[in-house]
C-alpha cells in the first residue's frame, strides 16, 4: 500500500481487505491517478487468497465528492468518445469475484454515488450526503448512475434526483432500499462495515463467490431466466468440499465449522 498515494489498503480484520480514498485536499474527487490505484488495488485484493471481502471507505466527511471536475473540465467529445472516457473506471470494481461492501459517510456525489452504487452492499451514516449534482454542470451521471439509481430506487424518485441535482440523506438512502444499513456516526459506519465483511469472509469461498454472482444475475436476467441461473449454479455446489464440510457440520452438530475455502 506504500506505493499509492491516493489510497490506503490495510487489513482490518481476519480475510478482509480495506481501501481507503484518501484525497483529503480535494473531497477524494476520482481523478485519473485515483482510479488507477484503486483499480490496481481492487485487482490485487481479488487475486488475494488470504482476502475474502473486500470494503470501499472514504473519509468522515466524504465517500468522494464525485469526478475531478477540474480534470474534466477541458474535455472534448472527441477524446471522450474515442478513450471511452470513464468506461474503465467502472469495469474492475463490477467484475470482482469477491463480495465488496462501500461504507459511506459524508458527501457521495457524481461519480461518488456511482462508485458507491457499484458496490455490493452499501452502508453509510444516516446524514451522508448522496446525489447526483452533475446537471448543475451541464452534464449527466456517466457511470451507472441514472441506471443503478433508478433500480434501486424507482423511476419517479431517481428522475427527481437527477433531474434537480439535489441531495439526499443516508436515511433516506436506507428507506428507499438504497442502503442497506445506516449507522449514526463514522466509527459505527466503519465498525459495522467491518464486521459484516468479516461474517462474509468466515463463509466457505466457493458459496459466498456464488450467492453474489446469482443476486447480480438478478439485475440482468428476465425472473424465469434468473431462476433458472440459479438453480444451476446451486447445482454446482453440490461439487464443492465446503458443501460437504457444512452439511456434514450440521448432521453431527458440530459447531465450529472448519471450511476449507
Ligand atoms: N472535483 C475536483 N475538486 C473537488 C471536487 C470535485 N468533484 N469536489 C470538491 N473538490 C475540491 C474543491 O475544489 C476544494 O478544493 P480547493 O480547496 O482547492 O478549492 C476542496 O475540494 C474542498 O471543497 P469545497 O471547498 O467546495 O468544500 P465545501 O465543504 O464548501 O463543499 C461540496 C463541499 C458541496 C461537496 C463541494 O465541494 C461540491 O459541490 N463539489 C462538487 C460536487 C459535484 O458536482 N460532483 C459531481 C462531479 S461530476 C461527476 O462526478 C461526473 C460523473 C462521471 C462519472 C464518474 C465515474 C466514477
Amino acid at each position: 500500500s506504500q506505493q499509492y498515494e491516493n489510497i490506503i489498503v490495510e487489513r482490518p480484520a481476519d480475510g478482509v481487505g480495506q481501501i481507503t480514498l484518501h484525497r483529503p485536499k480535494a473531497l477524494n474527487a476520482l481523478s485519473t491517478p485515483l482510479f488507477k490505484e484503486l483499480n490496481d488495488a481492487l485487482q490485487n485484493l481479488d487475486q488475494d487468497p488470504s482476502v475474502r471481502a473486500i470494503l470501499l471507505a472514504g473519509s468522515e466527511r466524504a465517500f468522494a465528492a464525485g469526478a475531478d471536475i477540474k480534470e474534466m473540465k477541458g474535455l472534448t467529445f472527441s477524446k471522450a468518445y474515442s478513450t471511452n472516457f470513464i468506461q474503465l473506471w467502472s469495469t474492475t470494481i463490477t467484475n470482482l469475484n469477491k463480495p465488496t461492501i462501500a461504507a459511506v459517510s459524508g458527501y457521495a456525489l457524481g461519480g461518488g454515488c456511482e462508485l458507491a452504487m457499484m458496490a455490493d452492499i452499501l452502508y453509510c451514516t444516516t446524514d451522508a450526503k448522496f446525489g447526483q449534482p452533475e446537471i448543475k454542470l451541464g452534464v449527466i451521471p456517466g457511470a451507472g448512475g441514472s441506471q443503478r439509481l433508478t433500480r434501486a430506487i424507482g423511476k419517479s424518485k431517481s428522475m427527481e434526483i437527477i433531474l434537480t441535482g439535489k441531495t439526499f440523506s443516508g436515511e433516506d438512502a436506507e428507506k428507499w432500499g438504497l442502503a442497506a444499513r445506516t449507522f449514526s456516526n463514522f466509527e459505527e459506519l466503519m465498525k459495522g462495515a467491518t464486521d459484516t465483511a468479516g461474517v462474509i469472509a468466515g463463509y466457505p469461498m466457493l458459496a459466498v463467490k456464488a450467492a453474489k454472482e446469482v443476486v447480480n444475475q438478478s439485475q440482468e436476467l428476465s425472473l424465469s431466466e434468473g431462476v433458472k441461473y440459479e438453480r444451476r449454479v446451486f447445482h454446482a455446489l453440490f461439487g464443492s468440499k465446503d458443501q460437504k464440510v457444512g452439511m456434514d457440520a450440521f448432521a453431527n452438530k458440530v459447531k465450529d465449522v472448519k471450511w476449507t475455502h
